[in-house]
Order: structure tokens, then C-alpha cells, then sequence
């Protein structure tokens, strides 16, 4: 059966014509920076928004028009991956995420649960070889449920840590199975509402433990995928653990997981810790940890996760900045954790929703390339901490400068010479660099 009947297969139509069904900037096999476009970027098209999601918000129901809600149970999880993978040969995206509550339904027991997951799992792996379509990542929902309502391995009941091993533990088995690049946790459920009922050191003292077990269980059944923590600073929770790329890198780092854990960043999530996405993005770069990156968008007037589709030119261009200064990709992706509006209700919007994303990143990733080939930035920024190249400076970064030989260095200068030597950051002027630089490639 066909649930898109009337898309044909989206296609590179190039920037002369008007935006529609066909990709403006997206052209897969085109090179830049040395690679394929579809290498560069990795797109991945997020199960649980694009398949399950029905456009609910807090004050309504759902407004979604899908051709398969008429089915119920397991068939209607069959109905969903035959959907997907329709979506899928026909968007041209090269890779899906899932979770696995999106993809089956749960059993009375896990025993059950487990059962409903190998049926579509088997499915999924028939339909990727004929498709071709790889999984970039698979994640355990460990948010819906309400077991989880305290946590998961920060949870202050140990069965429901139990649980959420078991649970973890047939993921890892399903991401070996289906060859996945990734292996994501995202801890929605993990922090706390107060500190007046909360062991703080035990929940993260036990969240150190389970991703033990996870990396000594990935490595015993031999899954070669990267495993990726993804931070949030809040929503569901009031006070996530794994607050921004920093807070998780500390986390690592103190539980000595850093050699076996990366991250996978989102824009949206930036935004509520306060922070650009290319903020997070270095700081993972910076600490040898980009892993991979969730893309969507989050709006200035509305103060929670809302996943909008990316279509920000500066944040894709800046975002894939980082990626390439990071030598690309690697097995990371760019996967669209984000969900059309709620008015924008029709079959025909998943497809434009996730053209206009794959089209921003597109182009921000031209610009970006053009930006490091002609190093706009990197030649203003050498220039601008030369000092540290020579005399004073090049004893600081060499360690050959203390504070004694500091002071005798400094102490009978005139002003002129110490704030006299600032020059101005400039950032006027690299902005409007930056707008020609997208403007060339728009
Ligand atoms: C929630 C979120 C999740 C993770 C996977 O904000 O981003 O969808 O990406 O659990
Ligand atoms: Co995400």
C-alpha cells in the first residue's frame, strides 16, 4: 500500500527554481569540502515526529491527518514502518532514528514488550536492505512510562533501575542487530524537581554505574556504534543532570566514561541551557566529543522544546562550521528531532518540513566551506592573539612565564603599552561577512 501516493521521489531541482516538492540546495552527490553532500551531512529522519506524533499540545489534541491511523496494536506499528521506509525512499534521507517505544507497543510484561519489538525489528531489517537506509541511532524511551516518574538510574526505586538495564540492554542488542552507527540517551527523567527529597550524589553516583554496564555490555556483544549522551538542562525534568555540553563532559570526565561516551547535541536544547548551538557544538569539539547532532530549532518566544524545523541560516552555516572544523561527521549525523506544527496538518507537510531542513543545512554547509577555504575567521583570529606568538606571550603559552617574571616584565610599562595595545574584536564587520558569505551561496 502506498500512504504518500502522490509524492514522487523528491529531487534536486536547484536554486533557480521556486521552492516546492524538490531540493533547492540538497544536492546529495554534489561535492563539498571533499565529500559528497550526503556524507557531509547524514541526514536522519526521527521516527517518533515524523510516524507517531499527532500534533497534541498541552491545551489540544491531536490535529494530524495520517494514512495509517486507522490501524490499531501491532498492526498498526506495521503499518508505521511500511509508512516510514515509503517516506524514506522518497525524501532520499540515508538514515532513521528511533526510539523503541515509537516503533512497537508494550506488552503486559518486558518479556512481551521484547516479543512486539523483534516482529518490527525483523522488519526493519528486511526494509533496510531493500532500501538501503541505515539506522544512525536507536534510544530507549524512558520517559513515557510512569514507572519513570522519578528517575530512571537515578531513580529512587532500584527496580525501576533494574527495569531500565533490561530495557537498555535489548536495546544495545537491537542497535548490533540493525548495525546502527549510535547508541543515544537522552535523560529526560534524570535530575530532580528538589533537593529537600533528593540523595544528589547517590542518582548520579548510580547513573555513573548503569553506563558502566552499558559500556561493558556494548563491548561484550560487540557493538562497535558510539555512545552518545544527548544533555538537556530541563522539561520534563526541573533540573535535568546532564544540564548543557559542559555539565555532561564533567559528568564523564568524574566518572571516567569520557573514553567511551561523546555527545549528540540539539539545537533546541542549547537554546533552554542558554547557550547557541554552535556554543555546544565547540565545547564538544573543543573536548574531543562531538559526536553527533540532533537538528531542529527552538523559537525566542516560546520558553520550552517546541522542535521546530531548522530553517535559521546563520545556526546551520555556524553548526556546520563546527562539523567540518571537526573533520566531518564521522558516524555522527544530522538527525531532525523536530516535528511540523500543529496547523500544519497534512501529509504533504512532513516532506516539506524536512526539505526546507535538509535544504538550510545544504546551504550552511556551503558557506561554511567556503568560510574555512578562504579562512575568513581563522585569519582575523590568528592576527588577533598573535601576541602570544612572541616575546611575553610566547613564554606564557610555553610555561616559561611566572608571576615573578610577569611582574618584572610589566610593572614600569606606561598604559600605552598594556590596554593601548587592544585592537577592536571587529564583530560588525565579520557579521557582514558572514551575510555575504551566505548570500553567495543563496
Ligand atoms: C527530547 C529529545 C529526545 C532525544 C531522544 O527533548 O531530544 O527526542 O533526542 O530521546
Ligand atoms: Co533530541
Amino acid at each position: 500500500m502506498a500512504y504518500f501516493p502522490e509524492i514522487k521521489k523528491i529531487e534536486f531541482v536547484g536554486k533557480q527554481k521556486k521552492s516546492g516538492l524538490g531540493f533547492n540546495y540538497y544536492n546529495p552527490d554534489e561535492t563539498v569540502a571533499g565529500k559528497p553532500m550526503k556524507d557531509q551531512l547524514r541526514f536522519s529522519v526521527a521516527y517518533w515526529h515524523t510516524f507517531v506524533q499527532e500534533g497534541v499540545d498541552p491545551f489540544g489534541v491531536g490535529t494530524a491527518i495520517r494514512p495509517w491511523q486507522k490501524f490499531k496494536g501491532m498492526d498498526l506499528a506495521k503499518a508505521r514502518a511500511e509508512a516510514a521506509f515509503e517516506f524514506f525512499e522518497k525524501l532520499g534521507n540515508p538514515f532513521f532514528c528511533f526510539h523503541d517505544r515509537d516503533v512497537a507497543p508494550e506488552g503486559d510484561t518486558l518479556r512481551e514488550t521484547n516479543k512486539n519489538l523483534d516482529v518490527i525489528v525483523s522488519l526493519f531489517k528486511d526494509y533496510m536492505k531493500q532500501t538501503g537506509v541505515k539506522l544512525l541511532w536507536n534510544t530507549a524511551n524512558m520517559f513515557t512510562n510512569p514507572r519513570f516518574v522519578h528517575g530512571v538510574a537515578s531513580s529512587c526505586n532500584a527496580n525501576v533501575f533494574a527495569y531500565a538495564a533490561a530495557q537498555v540492554k535489548k536495546g544495545l542488542e537491537i542497535a548490533k542487530e540493525l548495525g546502527a552507527e549510535n547508541y543515544v540517551f537522552w535523560g529526560g527523567r534524570e535530575g530532580y524537581e528538589s533537593l529537600l527529597n533528593t540523595d544528589y550524589k547517590l542518582e548520579q553516583d548510580n547513573m555513573g554505574r548503569f553506563f558502566h554496564m552499558v559500556v561493558d555490555y556494548a563491548k561484550k556483544i560487540g557493538f562497535k556504534g558510539q555512545l552518545l549522551l544527548e544533555p538537556k538542562p530541563k522539561e520534563p525534568m526541573t533540573h535535568q543532570y546532564d544540564f548543557d555540553a559542559a555539565t555532561a563532559i564533567n559528568f564523564l570526565r568524574t566518572y571516567d566514561l569520557d573514553k567511551d561516551f561523546k555527545l549528540n547535541l540539539e539545537a533546541n536544547h542549547a537554546m533552554l541551557a542558554g547557550h547557541t548551538y554552535e556554543h555546544e557544538i565547540r565545547v564538544a569539539r573543543t573536548a574531543g566529543l562531538l559526536g553527533s547532532l540532533d537538528a531542529n530549532q527552538g523559537n525566542g518566544l516560546l520558553g520550552w522544546d517546541i522542535d521546530e524545523f531548522p530553517t535559521d541560516l546563520y545556526t546551520t552555516t555556524l553548526a556546520m562550521y563546527e562539523v567540518l572544523k571537526n573533520g566531518g561527521p564521522h558516524k555522527g549525523g544530522l538527525n531532525f528531532d523536530a516535528k511540523v506544527r500543529r496547523s500544519s496538518f497534512e501529509p504533504d507537510d512532513l516532506f516539506y518540513s524536512h526539505i526546507v531542513g535538509m535544504d538550510s543545512f545544504a546551504l550552511g554547509l556551503k558557506a561554511a566551506s567556503r568560510l574555512i577555504e578562504d579562512h575568513v575567521f581563522d585569519d582575523f583570529i590568528d592576527k588577533r592573539y598573535s601576541s602570544y606568538k612572541e616575546g611575553i606571550g610566547a613564554d606564557i603559552v610555553s610555561g616559561k612565564a611566572d608571576f615573578e617574571s610577569l611582574e618584572k616584565y610589566i610593572i614600569d610599562k606606561p598604559e600605552s603599552e598594556i590596554g593601548g595595545k587592544n585592537r577592536s574584536g571587529r564583530l560588525e564587520l565579520l557579521k557582514d561577512t558572514l551575510n555575504h558569505y551566505i548570500g553567495l551561496e543563496a
